[in-house]
């Protein structure tokens, strides 16, 4: 009998400790593989509005020093705007969720280091299994890895710029961002400018609607058919799925959510700002020519979305640079309007 009543008692403390290893994302051996800012932990826990930050804008995205200017400016509107800010990547080869200035900098000021790592989905266990092994690596992660991230913490909202999505010729290449499939999967809301349209929009709304992920375009008063954004044009020619008005429609759909914990994620489309937008013809031109060079030149696979983001950028000598920099500003304003709404209907 007392041998049992020990074994019984000894699971159980296993279990307990198993358990808050896992929720403190340290492994038994004491290593870290996740990390959740104290401001951040606290915030979630008193129902304060989180916005979620990704983290390859910056080390794939934006050059240094730019990138640097650019984390600190969309941890300021968050806050600006009645928000928690929380920048996930990995640093050291350690999963972060909520980052202080120094670490953002040190983050963003590692960009195009080779060792700097885009992470997606896949690559998550690799970076944090390359940091238990010792090669501690850094990675800016994408919209698919930050809403895994985001959703192991608990953050509903994440405000970014662009979402990946089916690449032209996808349906042969089966080039597909994991950014879609983690839409079918992960319950967490994207507030983005919808894709550039190197990608193939129709096929992109196609398949979000097959993995079960809503997807929404802001209307902001306009009425009529409202069609779904193209990055730097407010406008891709083809017809949004569905519309919300504003941030309080955005916030009651994520909050019904909340009842159906394996639900997909929310896509939800923030045109540019019409004085930021880029004129159809000229972006349209540029795209076009990237894409080619890509294919001449073998860029295939997760080096083809860098690729393509650069050339566009040179192409369009560095004219693309102040709008994109603009819709994102205003895709993280919107994003924690939306968290602030949410926070209320929580209450
Ligand atoms: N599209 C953009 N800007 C970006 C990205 C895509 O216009 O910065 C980044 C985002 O982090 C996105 C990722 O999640 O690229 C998609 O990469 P891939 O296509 O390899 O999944
Ligand atoms: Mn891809």
């Amino acid at each position: 009998y007392f041998s049992v009543v020990h074994q019984l008692r000894y699971a159980s403390k296993s279990v307990v400790a198993a358990a808050k290893y896992r929720r403190l994302g340290v492994s038994k051996l004491g290593r870290d593989v996740y990390r959740k800012s104290d401001e951040v932990e606290h915030a979630l826990l008193n129902n304060q509005p989180v916005v979620a930050l990704e983290s390859t804008i910056y080390t794939h995205g934006f050059p240094y020093p730019d990138n640097v200017s650019l984390a600190l400016e969309l941890e300021s509107i968050v806050r600006s705007n009645g928000g928690i800010p929380a920048t996930i990547g990995i640093l050291d080869g350690v999963a972060r969720v909520g980052l202080s200035r120094e670490e953002l900098i040190a983050l963003a000021s590692s960009a195009g280091k080779p060792d700097t790592m885009k992470v997606s989905r896949r690559d998550l266990p690799y970076i944090l299994g390359m940091g238990i092994a010792g090669r501690k690596l850094n990675g800016g992660t994408t919209i698919a890895g930050t809403m895994f991230l985001a959703q192991r913490a608990g953050i509903k909202v994440f405000g970014t710029g662009g979402l990946g999505g089916v690449h032209r010729g996808g349906q042969d290449t089966m080039d597909i961002s994991a950014d879609l499939t983690e839409l079918g999967r992960t319950p967490v809301a994207v507030i983005s400018s919808g894709c550039k349209s190197f990608l193939d929009i129709p096929r992109t709304l196609e398949y979000l609607e097959t993995q079960g992920a809503g997807v929404f375009t802001f209307a902001d008063g306009r009425s009529g058919d409202i069609n779904f954004p193209a990055f730097y044009t407010r406008d891709s020619g083809v017809k949004s799925p569905m519309v919300v008005q504003n941030e309080r429609e955005a916030a009651a759909i994520i909050f019904s959510q909340q009842f159906f914990p394996k639900s997909s994620g929310l896509l939800f489309a923030n045109p540019i700002p019409e004085e930021h937008s880029i004129p159809k013809a000229e972006i349209d031109a540029a795209i076009d020519q990237a894409v080619q060079e890509a294919a001449e030149q073998g860029f295939h696979g997760h080096a083809n979305t860098p690729f393509i983001l650069a050339r566009i950028k040179e192409l369009t000598k560095g004219n693309s640079i102040p709008a994109n920099r603009a819709l994102i500003h205003s895709n993280v304003a919107v994003a924690t309007k939306v968290a602030v709404e949410l926070s209320k209907f929580r209450k």
